[in-house]
């Protein structure tokens, strides 16, 4: 068996985010979120959970940083829940809530662990929703306030920021689709989200680079590729639309400084107001990019997105586990938009985890997922892509939004009745790939 092996300083990590795991959603003076409000509404969490306790990462972060020591983690990403910070999203701070994001990353460091973190990660402030959320343009400063906060605190600590996860997902499934907070739908508002989530992004680079200048700033986008159903000429033309409007709908005003003209031409009415000056802003350079990535689109020009492609293996989530596809996107969106250095914030999958008498977790298909990614991520370097890192989603099994509990990602299980937590032998494989620096192929 042969092995590939990655550049000395690959920056091997795994990935949280605040609601999905800290819980404590109402101690230490922390305000109310939209996901705190959406999830406490009948109806809209599949197994009637909340993150209200979640993983309890809020009081067993010690024991969470032990066990990424054990991976042996070089970096972990997480993100800060603004409502502990500032509980109505704006206004004075919350001295214990910043506290706790202190003592996290102190505890981080003492682990020789680098944290990597991110400033929004969906769980907006519920008070600034009430007056008009990310609708709204007269909030958008506020994300950049916050944010100036977090940096005056953690930036002598903290090296690489990023403002959003995947923003993408905060418009459509929060605005459009009503699957996530705040529950709207409403397409065009999504659109002007859209448009607004760009310039808070780029106030929030301004504030971040006000603060102190030498900090990395990038942002965390879902990029899936989007394959065409065969090599009818039709089909070609229908992915290339989609990919146009969809999955580059972020890359395109972030490293071009405009919209896709078939993106534009897609709104149609529902075009967001832009103001002048706003692509300038949006366009700031990045020091580098995070990209979520977790499987494809294939793209019919008569059937539009498949759902099942035969032959095809699939994930809890229903998303088709398609290696080769996340290479050929990297190597696209390196190509298209001459990128600044790339980490992968994420990848991973679900899949259901059976506790075997012997209390271990024998998860082969989620270890066979990572491997067959770091594989391609590993091709996609040789290919010219300059990706610095990989960070797996996620460390522990956690609320997958309006999922609940019932989709396990971790390289760790959770039991939630007694908090428990097991390494699964992804992890422990984990623990090997990044002790080597190498994937066997
Ligand atoms: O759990 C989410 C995460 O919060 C954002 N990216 C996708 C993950 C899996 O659905």
């Amino acid at each position: 068996m042969t092995s590939m092996k990655f550049p000395t300083n690959f920056l091997w990590g795994a990935a949280s985010a605040a609601y999905q795991i800290e819980g404590a959603w109402n101690e230490d003076g922390k305000g109310e979120s939209i996901w705190d409000r959406f999830s406490h509404t009948p109806d809209h969490i599949s197994d009637k959970t909340t993150g209200d306790v979640a993983c309890d990462h809020y009081h067993r972060y010690p024991e969470d940083i032990a066990i990424m020591r054990k991976i042996g983690l070089k970096a972990y990403r997480f993100s800060v829940a603004w409502s502990r910070i500032q509980p109505t999203g704006r206004g004075p701070v919350n001295l214990p809530g910043l506290d706790y994001y202190d003592r996290l990353t102190d505890a981080l460091l003492a682990a020789n662990i680098e944290p990597f973190i991110t400033l929004h990660h969906w769980d907006y402030p519920q008070a600034l929703f009430d007056q008009g959320g990310w609708v709204n343009r007269d909030n958008l400063a506020y994300f950049a306030d916050y944010s100036a906060i977090i940096v005056k605190r953690l930036g002598d600590r903290i090296r690489r920021w990023t403002t959003f996860n995947e923003p993408g997902v905060i418009a459509w499934n929060g605005y459009a689709n009503a699957e996530h907070a705040p529950g709207e739908r409403d397409e065009k508002k999504a659109r002007q989200v859209i448009h607004n989530l760009m310039v808070a992004h780029g106030l929030a680079v301004q504030a971040i680079r006000g603060v102190d200048p030498g900090l990395e700033v990038g942002i965390v986008l879902s990029e899936w590729g989007a394959d065409p159903a065969s090599d009818d000429p039709a089909d070609i033309a229908a992915a290339n639309r989609f990919w146009n409007i969809t999955e580059t709908a972020f890359l395109h005003p972030l490293f071009t400084g405009h919209y896709h003209p078939e993106m534009i031409e897609a709104a149609g009415a529902d075009l967001p107001e832009i103001k002048s000056g706003d692509m300038a802003l949006i366009s700031q350079k990045l020091d580098f990019v995070g990209i979520n990535s977790y499987s494809r689109h294939v793209i019919s020009a008569t059937k539009g997105r498949l759902e099942k492609i035969p032959g095809s293996e699939y994930t809890e989530m229903g998303w088709e586990v398609c290696a080769p596809a996340f290479r050929r996107m990297l190597v696209k969106i390196n190509r298209d938009y001459h990128l600044p250095p790339i980490y992968i914030t994420e990848n991973g999958s679900a899949f259901v985890d059976v506790v075997t008498p012997d209390g271990k977790i024998h998860d082969e298909r989620r270890l066979d997922y990572l491997r067959q990614h770091f594989l391609q991520i590993r091709l996609a370097m040789q290919d010219g892509v300059d990706i610095r890192g990989y960070f797996v989603w996620s460390l522990t099994d956690n609320f997958e939004w309006a999922h609940g509990f019932t989709k396990r990602f971790g390289l760790v299980r959770v039991d939630y009745d007694t908090q428990q937590r097991t390494i699964k032998d992804s992890g422990e494989w984990y623990s090997s790939v990044i002790a080597t620096n190498s994937v066997e192929e």
